[in-house]
């Protein structure tokens, strides 16, 4: 049996401790670094999905701009869900703009993502004035906020496979550690552990898709790629049985994790 959440310790809890420590908390306690990327179509969908599946996860990663019925009501819902099971809220709007332009497009518009994503995903192309942007944003908001950079990216023929710009993303995660929590990324970057390693691109059954998605298995993203967390989508979306699927990546994620991280 899982542990359980303890929804009125952790709503009091998550306000006074970074993200960082509360990632940390969270893997540790619920024993999962397994993050599902609930690219669905209806927020309705991804919250009953998410009470159902929110004990075997860490981190739920949605993409707002393919929800068909977004609305602030139903994502602060998504939020307080996330509260009670004890899961970070992960928006993978992978900001790319210059931070005059992201700053905006974190706080404002029909998705005020500030208001309720604990973290976002944000490409390092445009240099790091996108990071401080950010990091200003977010101190107008009186709750913890966190980014994952993107260092590498899963699909073929990524140009983000260049050394120098993987350089790049550390040295500016280095520089705003308050703020970037960890990367996106197909391999271990840095050894500085206080830098989460987030690997998308996860299946146990298939080796990619037919629009250059590729995928390795939970070990082979561990143990040779260097990740903590796990981000899997279609693997578990697409099977007949979502919550077992899930508790099957769980369990096999976390093993292998304790096994080589020795946690
Ligand atoms: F940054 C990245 C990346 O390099 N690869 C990805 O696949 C992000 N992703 C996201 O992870 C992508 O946008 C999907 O939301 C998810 C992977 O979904 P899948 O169904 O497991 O292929």
């Amino acid at each position: 049996q899982l542990p359980s959440s303890k929804p009125e310790i952790v709503e009091t809890k998550h306000l006074s401790m970074s993200i960082r420590e509360r990632f940390q908390m969270i893997l540790k306690e619920k024993k999962t670094n397994l993050c599902l990327s609930a690219d669905l179509p209806s927020l309705d969908e991804i919250i009953e999905l998410s009470k159902q599946i929110g004990p075997n996860i860490c981190m739920l990663k949605i993409h707002c701009d393919i929800l068909n019925d977004f609305s602030m009501e139903k994502i602060l819902q998504l939020k307080e869900i996330s509260r009670k099971f004890n899961f970070l809220l992960l928006e993978d709007r992978k900001f790319a703009d210059i931070g005059n332009t992201v700053k905006s497009q974190y706080t404002k518009g029909l998705f005020q993502i500030s208001q309720w994503a604990d973290l976002v995903t944000v490409h390092i192309l445009p240099g790091e004035g996108i990071v401080e942007a950010l990091e200003q944003a977010a101190q107008s908001i009186n709750e913890p906020r966190g980014c994952l950079l993107i260092a590498q990216m899963s699909s073929k023929g990524a140009l983000t496979d260049n050394e120098d710009y993987v350089k790049g993303a550390v040295q500016c995660a280095k520089k705003y550690s308050n703020f970037v929590i960890g990367f996106i990324s197909q391999s271990r970057l840095t050894t500085d552990n206080q830098f989460l390693h987030c690997t998308p691109g996860i299946h146990l059954n298939n080796t990619g898709d037919q629009l250059g998605q590729q995928y390795v298995t939970p070990r082979q993203a561990i143990d040779g790629r260097g990740a903590d967390i796990l981000i899997v989508g279609r693997a578990i979306l697409d099977s007949i049985n979502r919550v077992k699927t899930a508790e099957e990546y769980q369990e096999e994620g976390y093993r292998v994790y304790e096994q080589l991280r020795h946690v």
